[in-house]
């Protein structure tokens, strides 16, 4: 078998800047379609002559098949190596934890994250680096130039498929391909970061019930082994933990509307005290305690204020960060601290010039994305071992330790508005407008609420200099009240604008509201500055979280 070159053509559509492609599976069928996004990858980082790679996916439909189709193109780029996932399978945070364990030149990840999957949802490619940590956007820039330069992709003549299921050393042409176990490595390192012997007594108090629903996503057979097989938890703690190509026809979406039987349980007859759930890739979590959701922005700050009863971490934190839009929950603790917290803009691929310099250990962003620096993702299970962790160190149920966070700290009241699936020139034409009466805003008064500040938030990397400009419209009003909005870069349909909200309240009668409720007003005041719903032509927001 040989390299053969096949003609093909720019594909429109495949944007800059965001860290992979996400489209509907059958556009990924279009012939050529995979192929342009692959090849560009080879052309932008330097050809594929002589590199390692690591390859796997989140098993949705279209990925076994995308696994042969890369191997082949591998092979006739002169990949030397590729390091891939048993049955084509890497949750997001395995993937880069093997990229950094073997240190490959980097990987590709086949997921379109918590959108849904089937013949009829959507499929994903991503390019992570050799830290394991999703593209740059100089990287992301490129490939994105590549993709509209492109004139010919290569491949092998053969239509020989390699047998991805059985683990063990395989060839294909020159190329040298080593099918792993996906779990094995990765439920290893998570092993060095907490205490499991701890986590192993608690999970072992029949006074403990808890549920992990994977979703029928990427995590089920990785928190198989690690909760049931390592930790020792019953069996069935883990439900949803087969991977189906279409995810059982659900999004494998971690929030209360989407993962319902994890909420019936929790809220069911013998009521558990402590729920968890990732979504397709593996990358997000969803933590619940009895009776109560943990607000990713709440649980971060935890984490940052616990860092040190956990065993990664008992140095202390050089460092924390968090995505712009996240609540400013974490920076009162950094500041109790006397530690730096840094803001960046939304997506994972920023926090990895500081974890790469030990500038941070710690980061977070509202999305249900925790994560530290064991690997260069964000990590769903790593985020519900560190609850396990906590809750054995500390003796006390999640509610309590989240209560008693907010006696110390105050309660930053958090929600997201999303308008999913509106029309782009509608959406494009919000931000605009807004954009234009940012200057003007201070001081006039919006459903009662005075404008303090408005910006648009831009992000100077500290690490490298880098800017990114464009990042999010921010109002912040003098009650302590502020408003975020942008538009998505990650949904496949039309635009979504993301309207986030946060208030910090410090009276300790007023710590148990439904955010709903305690952000009433700065709501209120949000539709009467932009007029969402007029505009948008909705009802309410689609997704409230
Ligand atoms: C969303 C989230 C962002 C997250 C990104 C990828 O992006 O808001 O915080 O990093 O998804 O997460 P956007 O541009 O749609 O707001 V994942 O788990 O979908 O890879
Ligand atoms: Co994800």
């Amino acid at each position: 078998m040989s390299p053969v070159r096949v003609a093909t053509r720019p594909f429109p559509g495949q944007k800059p800047g965001t860290s992979g492609l996400r489209k509907p599976v059958a556009v990924f069928r279009e012939p050529g379609y995979l192929e342009n996004f692959v090849q560009a990858i080879f052309n932008a980082t330097g050809g594929g002559e002589g590199r390692s790679l690591v390859l796997g996916g989140d098993g949705r439909f279209f990925n076994r098949e995308a696994v042969q189709r890369i191997l082949r193109m591998a092979a006739a780029n002169g990949v030397r190596r590729v390091i891939l996932g048993r049955g084509g399978l890497l949750s997001t945070p395995a993937a880069s934890c093997l990229i950094r364990k073997y240190a490959t030149d980097g990987g590709i990840i086949l997921s379109a994250s918590h959108n849904p999957g089937g013949p009829e949802g959507d499929f994903g490619i991503k390019f992570n680096g050799d830290n394991g940590g999703p593209a740059t956007e100089s990287v992301t820039g490129r490939i994105y130039t590549a993709t509209q330069e492109i004139d010919h992709y290569l491949t092998l003549d053969t239509a020989q498929t390699v047998d991805i299921d059985c683990e063990g050393p395989q060839h294909l042409g020159g190329m040298h391909i080593e099918v792993v176990d996906p779990v094995g490595d990765y439920a290893d390192l998570l092993s060095t970061q907490f205490d499991f012997a701890a986590i192993g007594k608690l999970l072992a108090n029949p006074r403990f019930h808890m549920c992990f629903d994977a979703m029928h996503a990427v995590t089920g057979p990785y928190a198989r082994e690690i909760l049931e097989q390592r930790l020792g938890a019953a069996v069935g703690t883990v439900i949803n933990a087969t991977p189906l190509e279409d995810f059982g026809g659900h999004h494998p979406d971690p929030n209360l509307a989407h993962a319902a039987e994890l909420v019936a349980r929790m809220n069911g007859d013998a009521p558990l005290a402590f729920g968890a759930a990732s979504d397709g890739d593996g990358d997000r979590n969803m933590v619940l305690a009895s009776g109560l959701f943990i607000n990713p922005c709440d649980s971060l700050a935890i984490m940052a204020a616990n860092a040190h009863r956990i065993p990664a971490f008992a140095g202390g934190l050089p460092g924390v960060a968090r995505s712009m839009p996240t609540s400013r929950a974490v920076d009162r603790v950094a500041a109790a601290l006397d530690i730096p917290c840094y803001e960046t803009p939304t997506g994972w691929k920023f926090f990895g010039n500081l974890l790469d310099a030990g500038r941070i250990r710690l980061c977070g962003e509202e999305s249900f994305g925790t994560g530290a620096d064991h690997v260069r993702e964000k990590d769903g299970l790593w985020a519900v071992l560190f609850w396990l962790n906590l809750i054995a160190e500390l003796q006390r149920p999640a509610r309590s330790i989240l209560r008693e966070h907010w006696l110390r700290f105050g309660r930053d009241y958090f929600t997201r508005h999303d308008y999913e699936g509106v029309d782009s020139g509608a959406a494009d034409a919000l931000v605009e407008d807004l954009r234009a009466r940012l200057p003007a805003l201070p001081g006039q008064v919006f459903g009662g609420l005075t404008v303090a500040s408005a910006d648009e938030f831009a992000y100077t990397d500290p690490v490298t200099g880098e800017t990114s400009v464009g990042q999010g419209l921010r109002v912040q009003f003098s009650n302590g009240g502020r408003a975020v909005l942008r538009l998505s870069g990650t949904g496949t349909a039309g635009a979504t604008l993301r309207v986030y909200l946060d208030s910090y309240q410090r009276d300790p009668a007023l710590l148990d509201m439904q955010p709903q409720k305690a952000l009433a007003p700065l709501i209120a005041a949000v539709e009467a500055l932009v007029d969402i719903r007029g505009r948008l032509q909705r009802e309410g927001p689609d997704v409230i979280t």
